[in-house]
């Protein structure tokens, strides 16, 4: 029977292997990198952020399953095979990422980062605030996570508006799409969200241009940024310059260009950045890995995977 590579870079590797093994009933799991054994013998990989060219070496791959949303690392190794690509769209990881922007939806409108700074001097004074229904979020990016996203947003009553590529139609939401649309989207968002894929028209988008015109005359006192898309998306100098400047009041961080994010970035120690360590959302190997094992028994039945990514759009 046609075995299974896992090769996951991280701490979940082991996980992973365990919960696979347990649930193949008979097909052999492989670990990546040291027990990969005859190469024609992997059928399907099971993947979180493999080496460029490792893929290219399995002459009988069949299908590649990221054990994650964001395709944007596999599909810039130049060796891809040409076999279809499933990625992770699971209620698990959907959840983790909603609750995520919630949490700085709030964080930013609730002031808690001036309440932070006021506890270490040990400052009592309330500050203005205003109802969730006065601010306008903007979400860019309506797929799996950003429609979940919205919806949450949505009934926590502020104002919510979502940008996609193509036209979407969610009942209840206002949506803007293609570059046409952005501007408007922009003016009208003063809590930014990104949810968006990195691919060639996306990398870079978050620049000091963007950022100018978010809305800065709202209820939320200023425009803010929440990014827990991929860092290739953001330019981290911009992010700066929009803070210093004014046309940004606050950012939220979980991906970064480089990560570690160095210890020498000024990100780190920004009084109106947060930081967190690319963690908004994983998927947890327990929710996911029956999945992936149904996935290949039904594909060997001739049934396609499920959420197979677009090469040509790149995601
Ligand atoms: P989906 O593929 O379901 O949705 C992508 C959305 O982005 C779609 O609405 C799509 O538009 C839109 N989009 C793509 N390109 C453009 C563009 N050029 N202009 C405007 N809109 C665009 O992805 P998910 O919701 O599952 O995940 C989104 C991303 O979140 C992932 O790619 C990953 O990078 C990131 N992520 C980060 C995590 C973290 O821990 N920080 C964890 C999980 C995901 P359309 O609807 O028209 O196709
Ligand atoms: C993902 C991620 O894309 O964790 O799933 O970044």
């Amino acid at each position: 029977m046609s075995a299974i590579l896992l090769a996951v870079d991280g701490p979940q590797a082991g996980e992973w292997l365990a919960l696979l093994r347990e649930r193949a009933r008979g097909r052999e799991v492989r670990l990546w990198p040291d027990h990969i054994g005859n190469a024609s013998d992997i059928a399907y990989a099971c993947v979180w952020l493999p080496p460029h060219g490792l893929l290219a070496r399995f002459p009988n791959l069949k299908a590649i399953i990221n054990l994650g949303a964001g395709v944007d690392r596999l599909l810039t190794d130049a060796a891809l095979p040409a076999v279809p690509i499933a990625r992770v769209a699971h209620p698990d990881l959907t959840m983790r990422m909603t609750e995520y922007v919630v949490l700085h939806v709030l964080m930013h409108h609730r002031r808690q980062r001036t309440y932070d700074a006021q506890q270490r001097e040990r400052v009592w004074r309330v500050n203005p605030q205003p109802a969730a229904s006065e601010v306008a979020v903007g979400i860019m990016g309506l797929g799996v996570i950003g429609l979940a996203a919205a919806s949450a947003v949505g009934r926590l009553g502020f104002k919510v508006a979502g940008w996609s590529r193509t036209p979407r139609n969610s009942p209840g939401l206002e949506t803007f799409h293609g570059t046409a649309g952005l501007d408007a989207f922009l003016a009208r968002s003063e809590i930014l969200v990104c949810l968006l894929p990195r691919t060639p028209q996306t990398e870079g988008l978050l620049n000091l241009a963007l950022l100018r015109k978010l809305k800065r005359d709202g209820a939320a006192g200023g425009a803010f940024l929440i990014n827990a898309a991929r860092g290739q998306l953001q330019v981290e100098a911009d992010i700066l310059a929009a803070l210093d400047e004014g046309s940004l009041a606050g950012a939220t961080l979980d991906v970064f260009a480089e990560e570690p994010l160095p210890a020498t970035s000024p990100l780190w120690s920004h009084p109106k950045v947060t930081i967190t360590p690319h963690n908004a959302g994983d998927i947890a190997p327990r929710a996911f890995a029956d999945n992936v094992i149904a996935q290949i028994e039904r594909f060997e039945c001739g049934l396609p995977l499920d959420n197979v990514i677009d090469r040509g759009r790149g995601y």
